[in-house]
């Protein structure tokens, strides 16, 4: 009984004592200070020895996000500096790059120090939030508080399908900022799919034709200011070509690309290229290299998701071809996957799949990462020795990701939070580089993109960051709202999880 009560005694401590500062994603370690200085917004300055042209972008766009009411009543203000200390400019951005920090704020002066300029913009964002605004007494406090910080996963995404609505530059920096805001790392681009193809290509301009409108186009310099414009963030874009299913806007401007199967064509999803042509991949590795140029990133994802085999199986030339090979439509498919993996691996890249070609039992060599969107394969992908993103768990553009049922949006961010990577997993977890939600847009536009992912994406945000204990919903929900009201104020569309008033500095 003695126990039994210092046990709930010590549950109490911890539940109550865990999770004092009103940080998303929360820290690693963090140990609170006495209270908070209250800063005068004309008296504070963050320098930094950072010479890095990037780091400089980052820091500018928070000087104008620190003090979002202006300068406030100034009453008791003190100034305030915070000197950055930086270890490395070294602005290369890849998949592991150390993202870690500390953050001390003790007084009027205050330290953040990091080992790149990715750690930096990790740092500053935790700085934004630990200056809080009070409504009553009109004046910014600066939490006192140690922290030091770094991520669980090194892959922390977000899928942007830019095909099922055409998503303008603008809407895309648009979502860079929020994803940024959150400590996301990684910018997964759909770029093209059956019903759109809006990547502009010098080799073979006709590709647009299967664009949605003339200004429905992403040109090179676009996409270069996408990619420029995510490292500001320290975030990496990831493209995505997903063939040969979901491929019928290939075959728009260039018929000889897709296989002929009049019985499935009247689901546009179920055209697929026809890979019995070896013209197909001449221009598939001449269209890839080109978006080499402009897609530093490591990782290329070419898709295999929901391949309509039976299209080939309708196709004469495609039926002839896998007569002759002796190949089943899955013996095609894997003769498909692995021409795709010599071409990415000629390009020095690492080729990225979705589960299916696995699911299929296609033949797949081990070193492509297998991002995984239905539920029950990740056992088994990890168990054929793959790394591995998990999706499964957060499909942003439906309500529900699991079966459970809610009464609003809102209220699903529980089932995106509680939904952890290594949730019924026993081996080989150490494979799972991290998660990525993703935004399938068949039904969503850069109209309603903001209210469908926020502020449910800030609960993979945490879940991909923060420990793996750190899952309470009662405890995340205070910070997370108090987040999510944070965003709102930064012109992100992410609306409220439970009663009370957020306003905007010009209510
Ligand atoms: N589009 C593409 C989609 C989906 C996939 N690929 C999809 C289908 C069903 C669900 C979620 C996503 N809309 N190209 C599968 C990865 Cl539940």
């Amino acid at each position: 009984m003695k126990y039994l009560l210092l046990a709930l005694c010590v549950a109490v401590v911890a539940v109550v004592a865990q999770q004092p500062l009103s940080v998303v994603p929360y820290p690693q370690t963090v140990q609170m200070g006495s209270g908070s200085v209250t800063v005068c917004p004309s008296k504070f300055s963050v320098t930094t020895n950072s010479q890095s042209t990037v780091f400089a972008v980052a820091l500018k766009r928070y000087q104008s996000l620190f003090f979002p009411f202006g300068n406030g009543s100034q009453s008791g203000c003190v100034g305030v500096t915070v000197s950055i200390t930086v270890s490395s400019d070294d602005e290369n951005l890849f998949l592991g790059v150390d993202e870690s920090y500390t953050l001390l704020t003790n007084g009027q002066t205050n330290t953040i120090t990091s080992n790149t300029i990715y750690g930096a913009m990790r740092a500053i964002e935790t700085l934004k939030q630990i200056i809080q605004y009070n409504l009553n007494s009109q004046t910014y406090g600066l939490v006192q508080v140690k922290i030091y910080d770094e991520p669980r996963f090194p892959w922390r995404g977000f899928m942007v399908d830019t095909a099922r609505h055409f998503l303008p530059k603008n809407a895309i920096f648009h979502i860079i900022d929020a994803l940024g805001y959150n400590k996301f790392n990684t910018l997964h681009l759909h770029l093209v799919d059956a019903q759109s193809f809006p990547v502009e290509s010098n080799t073979y301009p006709n590709l647009t034709n299967a664009a949605f409108g003339p200004g429905a186009t992403f040109s090179h310099q676009d996409l270069q200011e996408i990619v420029a414009y995510a490292q500001t963030y320290g975030i990496r874009v990831v493209p995505e070509f997903d063939i040969p299913g979901h491929s019928a806007s290939w075959g728009v401007g260039y018929p000889d690309l897709v296989a002929n199967c009049p019985a499935y064509a009247a689901n546009i999803n179920n055209i697929a290229l026809d890979v019995s042509n070896p013209n197909t991949y001449t221009f598939l590795q001449n269209f890839f290299n080109e978006m080499a140029t402009i897609f530093p990133d490591q990782y290329f994802h070419t898709g295999g998701d929901e391949v309509v085999t039976g299209c080939w199986a309708q196709d004469p030339n495609m039926q002839s071809w896998m007569n002759k090979m002796h190949f089943s439509t899955i013996d095609a498919l894997t003769y498909f996957e692995h021409q795709l993996s010599n071409m990415v691996t000629a390009m020095n890249k690492t080729k990225m799949i979705w589960n299916d070609p696995f699911d299929y039992g296609c033949t797949l060599s081990t070193d492509q990462l297998v991002q995984v969107w239905l539920t029950g394969s990740l056992p088994n992908v990890l168990n054929a020795g793959f790394k591995a993103i998990v999706s499964f768990a957060w499909y942003f553009d439906k309500q529900i990701p699991d079966g459970n049922t809610h009464y609003e949006w809102q209220d699903t961010w529980q089932d995106f939070y509680n939904a952890d990577p290594y949730n019924g997993i026993t081996n080989n977890s150490e494979n799972i580089l991290g998660g990525e939600g993703t935004m399938f847009a068949e039904q969503i536009s850069h109209v309603n993109w903001d209210v469908r992912v926020w502020p449910r994406a800030i609960g993979l945000a945490e879940r991909l960051w923060s420990e793996q204990s750190v899952n309470s919903v009662p405890l995340a929900l205070p910070r997370i709202g108090a987040f999510s009201c944070d965003m709102s104020r930064r012109g992100i569309l992410s609306g409220p999880l439970f009663t009370d008033y957020c306003p905007l500095p010009e209510d």
